[in-house]
């Protein structure tokens, strides 16, 4: 039997989460070992992430910080269920998505508006910067455009199953849906509240909301 997987990261973590997803999706036992606010800038973090941002994966004595490549190895290691689609094309939009998710999507988008919003005031005690969040909304609507626009029709964002893609976007947008800036990103795009609907009635999901996850964290 494979031993279990452990996740460093900060309860609440859209990243960290979309690795938690992955585990549960592959049907993988792990531990979340919590970091506590600030402790991913330190000691002995720094030295599992020298970049000092989370999650980091350890798999024996196999350590692997960013979020695609630790997805990535799980669904080498672990082929069942298959989180990669077959078709070239459709492996290419999840790559492609998988991208727009690290670059655009979490880069200036949930690093603003999610930070502003839920982490600094949950976790920083700090009033949300509404300038910040208003400069930050001309991008975010054109992220929110192309995930829409590459969902379509499709139950997924890469194909009919899900795949890697929905896995790391779900985390970031189901953050941004308790702000208030959710209604207007997906005006005139209801199928992406309709995907992310399907993904939050998943196990994968549901099981990793920032609650559950410090709830996996504190039992260790
Ligand atoms: N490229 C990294 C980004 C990871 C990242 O920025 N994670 C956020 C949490 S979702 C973080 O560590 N934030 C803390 C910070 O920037 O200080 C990855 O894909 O793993």
């Amino acid at each position: 039997m494979m031993s279990p997987f452990v996740v460093h990261t900060i309860p609440g973590s859209p990243a960290a989460r979309a690795v938690l997803a992955t585990l549960i999706e592959k049907g993988a036992s792990f531990r979340v070992a919590a970091l506590a606010p600030g402790a991913h800038k330190t000691e002995p973090h720094l030295s599992r992430h020298p970049f000092g941002r989370m999650p980091v994966l350890e798999h024996d004595s196999f350590m692997l910080y960013e979020t695609q490549a630790i997805m990535r190895y799980l669904d080498r290691i672990l082929p069942a269920p298959p989180l990669v689609p077959e078709d070239p094309k459709e492996a290419a939009r999840m790559d492609q998505i998988m991208g727009i998710s690290d670059w655009y999507l979490f880069q200036g988008v949930n690093s603003v508006i999610g930070f502003h919003r839920v982490v600094g005031p949950r976790l920083l005690g700090l009033a949300p910067d509404e300038a910040a969040i208003s400069q930050a909304l001309p991008r975010a609507h054109v992220v929110f455009g192309e995930l829409s626009r590459l969902l379509g029709h499709k139950s997924h964002l890469a194909s009919q199953g899900v795949s890697l893609a929905d896995l790391i976007v779900a985390p970031h947008m189901d953050f941004l849906a308790q702000t208030p800036e959710w209604t207007l990103l997906t005006r005139g795009r209801s199928n992406l509240e309709e995907w992310l609907a399907r993904m939050n009635e998943r196990d994968c999901m549901r099981s990793t909301s920032w609650e559950a996850v410090t709830q996996l964290a504190k039992a260790g």
